[in-house]
């Protein structure tokens, strides 16, 4: 057995079964092994940048890692917008880069490079395997670190020699150590607190977003007054009819700083301080008044489930039903503005579909109108670094089959990882996407009048994603999906109709 066959039977043998994959020379012997060794899915995207978000979708659905497969340190640096993505996103992912032979590292051939050194700051786990005979053993303890709560990023470094090498050995799958649980004392002094029935709010992110922390979260804020409120950027937030609708912190500045705004207590669940994406001049970095006291329940590694529950139970707080959000929304019809789609999209998103949304600032008020569809997964981007959605859809509907994926997508940010779309056609996955496609980089013209500044014919001519107009019909097509355009809200509700009764991906163009 050589090392590259140790390395796939490890993968496999500690529940790592999918590999996302855009392979080089220096990985072929591991390739040839997934040849010899059944067990594992390969999924090839055409640019690391989708490989990385594809892993990060995948595994927020799946809720275990997938393996990626990178070529060199240039490999993994195509790759690394979308790692810094699934790092904040606290999101298991087991990357495997391939790299120079060796005894061929001193000699400086063409793609050698720093790879530990463009892995490490996505990384909170990082080695490059010494021997055929070790390399086994480090796979199965970057799964054990990819798995540690709250979900980490492992790099192993595979020079060629090391795969190509006899005298590979299979190692055992390593015990994920159990998420921490919060110490009673401190679920104590939050309860004490809230007894206490100052402005409060319960701040809730990650784990605490999924829909049983939302009902113990619901019991605690119906017993003390507490508000609650989720993050503005989080990895997945399970909600629709039958579970707790959950407000976000509005991205903009000042409006965050309106809906923080006298509070006493912050609790923090799961989630961290809310500071501003961007420092302005004249505009405080924290979100939250300069007065109030910040607390924390459980940190991101902790388990806020059982944080929730026990807070709830010490404060004896009883059940509550679940709010009645009134009836599912009607489609719009009409001019498709930001309301009116998101309108359309909460009428039509289907039971237990996956919505994945890299709107940025079109799509600023989907996840308001879209509080009483059908139930459903909402996956943003993580990390502010934008080209994720299309991949992050890709990846989803890998991790969840049986789940439809409606990915709500700005223009720009889709030009970043558009390949995504031919591994979706490959794979014949059930993605619907929207492109928003308002020809600009909407959000930054924002930005410039929020400085006061007017834009130049330059500053215009590097916002403007006219002349020429990207066709996103030809775009999809080219890439083996089939497309149409909407330019009204009854067609926008047609198309999405239909592609929900298809089988494979369908792209619709909205023209906005
Ligand atoms: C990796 C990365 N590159 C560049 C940016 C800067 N940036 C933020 S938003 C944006 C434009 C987004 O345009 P689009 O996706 O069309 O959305 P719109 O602003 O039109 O709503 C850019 C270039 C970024 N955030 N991340």
């Amino acid at each position: 057995m050589n090392g590259a066959e140790s390395l796939v039977h490890t993968l496999l043998k500690s529940g790592v079964d999918t590999c996302f994959a855009n392979p080089g020379t220096s990985e072929l012997h591991f390739v040839s092994a997934l040849d010899r060794i059944p067990g594992m899915r390969c999924v090839l995207g055409l640019f690391e940048g989708v490989v990385t978000a594809c892993a990060d979708g995948y595994a927020r659905m799946a809720e275990k890692p997938a393996v990626t497969l990178l070529h060199c340190g240039p490999g993994l640096a195509n790759g690394l917008a979308n790692l810094h993505n699934a790092r904040r996103a606290c999101t298991p992912i087991v990357n495997i880069v391939g790299d120079q032979a060796t005894h061929h590292r001193p000699l400086d051939a063409l793609l050698t490079a720093d790879t530990e050194g463009w892995a490490r700051p996505v990384s909170a786990w990082v080695r490059t395997a010494a021997s055929a005979a070790a390399v086994g053993s480090d796979a199965a303890v970057a799964v054990q670190a990819a798995r540690t709560a709250p979900g980490q990023i492992a790099t192993l470094i595979v020079p060629a020699d090391v795969g190509w090498n006899e005298g590979g050995i299979v190692a055992e799958s390593l015990p994920v150590p159990r998420q921490p649980q919060v110490a009673p004392g401190i679920v104590q002094q939050i309860a004490t607190l809230l007894r206490r029935g100052e402005p409060t709010v319960l701040f809730l992110g990650r784990g605490a977003l999924r829909a049983q922390a939302l009902e113990a979260a619901q019991r605690i804020a119906a017993a003390t007054g507490a508000r609650l409120m989720a993050q503005q950027a989080n990895p997945r937030i399970e909600r629709g009819q039958g579970r707790v609708p959950i407000e976000r912190l509005p991205y903009a500045v000042e409006p965050a700083i309106a809906a923080l705004a006298g509070i006493g207590h912050l609790v923090l669940v799961g989630a961290v301080r809310p500071v501003a994406v961007f420092a302005y001049p004249d505009k405080p970095g924290y979100l939250y008044p300069a007065d109030a006291q910040v607390h924390v329940l459980a940190r991101p590694e902790q388990d806020p489930l059982h944080a929730l529950q026990a807070l709830a139970n010490e404060l004896s707080a009883p059940s509550v039903p679940l709010p009645d959000l009134g009836p599912v929304p009607e489609p719009a019809r009409g001019i498709p503005t930001s309301e009116a789609v998101g309108q359309t999209i909460a009428a039509l998103i289907p039971e237990q579909a996956i919505v994945v949304e890299e709107g940025v600032s079109f799509g600023r008020s989907f996840y308001a109108k879209t509080r009483a569809a059908a139930p459903h997964d909402w996956l943003q981007i993580t990390g502010a670094a934008i080209g994720i959605g299309l991949p992050l859809a890709t990846g989803a509907a890998i991790g969840a089959p049986e789940r439809r994926v409606i990915s709500l997508q700005a223009d720009g940010a889709a030009m970043y990882t558009l390949q995504a779309l031919w591994t979706q056609a490959r794979e014949r996955l059930n993605v619907t996407t929207v492109i928003l496609a308002n020809r600009k980089y909407a959000i930054l013209l924002h930005e410039l009048a929020n400085l006061g500044v007017r834009p130049s014919a330059i500053s215009q001519r590097m916002m403007d994603l006219g002349n020429p107009d990207l066709d996103w019909t030809r775009i999809a097509n080219g890439m083996g999906v089939e497309a149409a355009r909407a330019e009204s809200c009854e067609q926008l509700a047609d198309l999405l109709r239909q592609s929900l009764h298809r089988t494979g991906p369908f792209l619709i163009e909205l023209v906005i």
